[in-house]
């Protein structure tokens, strides 16, 4: 959702999911995709990047995608996802990416 100089607007509202073409994984029923959801400039350029979890994907292992930024906003082009078999994680009930630490 942009904002603008007088708050949110639904205009230009993007959605993101398993099934959006370009992003990682399939999108099944119980994955929780958006289960956790945040804004960080990783990079420090001054756009911030969006971090999903889908702590329910894969049987509750959860994952976690990253969506970069751009002068246009948040994109699938270069999105990335990361699960307990990249990090060397547990894996079994795991929820990978249910909350995002502050
Ligand atoms: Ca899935
Ligand atoms: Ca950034």
């Amino acid at each position: 959702m942009p904002g603008t100089s007088t708050g949110p607007t639904g205009t230009g509202t993007k959605g993101f999911n398993q099934d959006t073409a370009g992003v990682a994984g399939a999108a099944e029923p119980n994955d929780r995709f958006g289960g956790a959801a945040a804004f960080v400039d990783g990079d420090k350029d001054g756009r911030a990047e969006l971090a999903v979890g889908a702590p329910g994907e894969d049987e509750g292992a959860g994952a976690l995608w990253f969506f970069p930024a751009t002068t246009a906003g948040t994109t699938v082009t270069g999105s990335s996802a990361i699960n307990n078999a990249t990090l060397g994680t547990v894996a079994v009930k795991a929820a990978l990416g249910a909350s995002f630490g502050r």
